[in-house]
């Protein structure tokens, strides 16, 4: 059967492109608030890490009805670390919302998440949104259909229509340059252009479980679609897991989504996406079937990491502290509990009980799940992320990322010979209408980490950096690597204006007086290659005529204060972040000065 009443569609796109504004005004003009109810902006933005960083980071389902049809929607992150997310979702729809910003255009994440959309056969409507900022259609739509040829589209997606739109002003229209008046055009094109979900409803249940929510009453909630059969709420069920075992498991309740709501349902049937709870071993990729009939569905295979870091207990003198839980036990558990949802994550355990390696799809990805878990109450340390090389026919290859920076004409020059210093091959230079240029390199991923914050840096904050995952090639060969050392405490106590007075000149420092250090600890950036060991906590001695108050008259410069990306991007290979719900500190692997100094002796020996 073709259920008529029914579309399934995911917002796919770059980054910031209006994804999650697109969608508050779908909701907003369908009258899912009510009147005069006071709405935050982004709604669907709904953890407390995404409205922080104005990112999604999970897809997440909502669901709207036009003329008596559900459009069911699922809002997509944009960020290329994130991909995973994209590309298991498009398993539960038909088709697609490719947004490009009207000033930006094709950036490197629409086509990472096109070729996806295409390689699984979704059928693409193409919004142009913000035109409110002005828009050059020929130019973009020539940009798209580029792009579509370029991911060798097929004829009928090809033949793809276009809307233009202002999510943020709440109007799409078909005719560029005109201003339209609501979101009614969009609608409609999403009505005629994305097929009806069709299937056997009179044959066995096959429901797919694209994602995995949770729910502090009833526990685990599994999201998927119905491709064949129907389901209900209370029925016994087969559980396909991917291992190709089958465990028998109660629906216990079965929802569908009603704007930002999951309202319970009774029954679903081919084509409804639905959510049910009940079954707390319900992984993402397996499939729901009748008891009588276990017929597992594939699952889209998910890009591999390219990242990963070791996580692992703390053991620096402050351990046990500031976390609530900081065992090797707690970490285990809690990592293991990620890659159950967090698809393109991996872990492994190592040769010690102490330390897990976990494999991510970009800083960003592991660096959310280190927030995440700190703000959680856990204490733990982590290295610095390696990339993850392959053996491909013999040869040794890592990952290559395409970079994208659009920066303002004055600092191009800086950007290509860092970039060269890097490794980085120019593949495209393209001057924008905005007195810029567009740079596109190519890069191997290790030597992309740590350049952000350099890049801000050299172009003043006006450069916007983004990269996606290329492909892996051959190994390019070694890089230098940082260029300087790190100021390091010489024993526990409290700094002293005094002992930090004396290291400034020499470095740039993290931290202030009066703040608790530990010996080995790291409080600064040496402007030198080589570490710099430090009396930080060191008093000046006291005479009889001189107060103790002269200390106050020693200028400090303001201690650079590190985010937690900045932290990860600084540390060298023989050191740790050590994480906490209170701090993060950057250390030593090494705390003893001595024992350090024999480590690097006999590294520089091999
Ligand atoms: N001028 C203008 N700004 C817009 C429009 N749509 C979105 N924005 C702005 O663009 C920014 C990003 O919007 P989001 O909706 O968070 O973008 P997104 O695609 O969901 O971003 P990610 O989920 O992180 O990939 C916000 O500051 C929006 O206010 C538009 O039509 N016109
Ligand atoms: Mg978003």
């Amino acid at each position: 059967m073709t259920r008529e009443d029914i579309r399934n569609i995911a917002i796919i796109a770059h980054v910031d492109h209006g994804k999650t504004t697109l969608v508050d005004q779908l909701l907003k003009q369908n009258g899912v608030f009510r009147e005069g109810e006071a709405v935050a902006d982004r709604v669907m933005d709904s953890n407390a890490l995404e409205r922080e960083r104005g990112i999604t980071i999970l897809a997440k389902n909502t669901a709207v009805h036009y003329n008596g049809i559900k459009i069911n929607i699922i809002d997509t992150p944009g960020h290329a670390d994130f991909g995973g997310e994209v590309e298991r979702i498009l398993s539960m729809v038909d088709g697609v919302l490719l947004l490009v910003d009207a000033v930006e255009g094709c950036m490197p994440q629409t086509r990472y998440v096109l070729k996806k959309a295409l390689g699984l056969n979704k059928k693409p409507v193409v919004v142009i949104n913000k035109v409110d900022r002005g828009c050059d259609h020929e130019k973009i739509i020539d940009e798209v259909l580029e792009l579509f040829l370029e991911l060798g589209a097929n004829d009928e997606q090809i033949d793809f229509k276009v809307v233009y739109a202002s999510a943020k002003l709440g109007w799409a229209t078909l005719e560029p340059g005109t201003v339209g008046k609501d979101m009614r055009p969009l609608l409609d094109t999403i009505v005629s252009e994305i097929p009806a979900p069709e299937g056997d409803d009179t044959d066995g249940l096959q429901a797919i479980i694209c994602n995995v929510d949770y729910d502090d009453y009833v526990g685990r909630i599994g999201i998927g679609k119905i491709v064949r059969g129907s389901i209900r709420s209370g029925q016994l069920a087969a559980l396909c897991h991917t291992d190709g075992t089958v465990t028998h498991e109660k629906v216990v309740k079965l929802y569908q989504f009603e704007g930002l709501r999951r309202v319970e349902a009774d029954r679903g049937t081919v084509g409804d996406i639905i959510a049910l709870s009940g079954i707390q071993d319900l992984n993402i990729g397996e499939t729901i079937c009748d008891v009588d009939k276990p017929d597992p569905l594939p699952f889209v295979a998910i890009d591999e990491p390219t990242l990963s870091m070791t996580f692992m207990v703390n053991d620096s003198p402050f351990a046990g502290k500031e976390g609530k839980f900081v065992t090797s036990r707690h970490l285990r558990a809690r990592l293991f509990r990620e890659v159950m949802t967090n698809v393109s994550m991996r872990v492994k355990e190592t040769d010690t009980t102490e330390a897990f390696e976990v494999f991510g799809r970009g800083e960003l990805h592991l660096s959310i799940l280190i927030e995440t878990m700190r703000r959680e109450g856990y204490e733990f340390q982590v290295s610095r992320p390696r990339v993850i090389f392959k053996e491909i026919d013999g040869v040794k290859c890592e990952p290559i990322e395409t970079v994208v920076v659009d920066v303002p004409d004055a600092y191009v020059g800086v950007v290509m010979n860092k970039l060269g210093a890097r490794k980085g091959e120019l593949e495209d230079m393209t001057p924008d209408d905005r007195g810029g240029t567009r740079l596109t390199f190519s890069i191997p991923a290790r030597c992309l980490i740590g350049y952000r914050g350099e890049m801000l840096t050299d172009t003043r904050g006006f450069g916007v950096m983004t990269n996606v995952f290329k492909d892996y090639e051959p190994y390019k060969g070694d890089i230098q690597e940082r260029s300087r050392g790190s100021v390091v405490a010489f024993e526990d106590g409290v700094t002293t204006a005094y002992g930090l007075f004396n290291a400034q000149e020499r470095a740039t420092l993290f931290v202030g007086p009066g703040v608790q250090v530990y010996g080995g600890m790291i409080v600064g950036e040496n402007s030198r290659e080589d570490d710099l060991v430090v009396n930080v906590c060191k008093k000046k001695q006291l005479t009889n005529n001189r107060a103790a108050g002269s200390e106050d008259a020693l200028k400090l410069v303001t201690p650079r204060t590190m985010s937690l990306e900045q932290c990860l991007e600084f540390i060298a290979d023989d050191e740790l972040v050590e994480v906490t719900p209170k701090s993060i500190r950057l250390r030593k692997t090494i705390l003893n000065k001595e024992q350090r100094l024999k480590m690097q002796a006999r590294l520089k020996k091999d």
